[in-house]
């Protein structure tokens, strides 16, 4: 990569977004996804380059919605529809206050600003940081990020094909500059999610980078 084809962080309009990077994503973890502690170290080193830096946490309640376990007679991993849309019906995985829930011990990011909690209303799920499942409860991000200036927002984190691609989706439909650091995510890959979350965010013009282009 040259130096000329490196792509500058803007210090007040550029914030890096970390999404989900929680042991219940970790290998072993409630909801696993594979490989996911590899994107730790770069996800640290990109953090560095950045003043502004807001972290997600899965924040489920014990009775959610979007837990299999809560549904008589359903498996983890089938889809099920719900008011406000098709849901995929999960292991339990993040429940608030609880170890799994807890960010990755190796994250290592002081400087974050905000930690945006989702997905802690018992009947709607929440992928995104920004919308709920409901397509109309905002978390309030969209607000802080307008508010501190910000124009650009970079994702990274977990999963690929689920908050990273809703993340991203919803940053654009806000109005926001959106690119994915790809090889900064791992993806859950559910009958071809993780094909058709990229074939989205490319239609929405979300752009697809590496860390090395930001990283030189
Ligand atoms: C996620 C499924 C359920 C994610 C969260 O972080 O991508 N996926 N809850
Ligand atoms: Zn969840």
């Amino acid at each position: 990569m040259t130096a000329q084809s490196k792509r500058e962080i803007r210090q007040v309009e550029d914030v890096l977004l970390v999404i989900d990077v929680q042991n219940d994503f970790m290998p072993g973890g409630a909801l696993a996804v594979a490989r996911a502690d590899e994107v730790i170290p770069l996800t640290n080193r990109l953090a560095c380059r950045f003043t502004h830096v807001v972290l997600t946490q899965d924040w489920h309640p014990r009775s959610h919605i979007s837990f299999a376990a809560n549904h008589a007679g359903r498996k983890p991993f089938e889809f099920m529809t719900l008011p406000y849309g098709e849901q995929v019906l999960w292991p339990v995985h993040c429940v608030q206050d609880t170890p799994g829930a807890a960010f990755h011990r190796d994250l290592d990011i002081p400087h974050a600003r905000a930690v945006i909690r989702k997905g802690h209303h018992e009947h709607v799920d929440s992928y995104s940081a920004f919308v709920e499942a409901d397509h109309t409860t905002p978390t309030g991000l969209t607000g802080y990020l307008r508010d501190t200036g910000v124009k650009r927002v970079w994702c990274c984190g977990l999963a690929t094909d689920f908050c990273v691609a809703w993340s991203s989706l919803d940053a654009r439909a806000a109005g926001f500059e959106v690119a994915v650091i790809e090889d900064a995510t791992r993806a859950i890959d559910l009958n071809g999610s993780l094909e058709a979350a990229w074939r989205e965010m490319t239609a929405a013009g979300v752009k697809r980078v590496r860390a090395a282009d930001l990283l030189g």
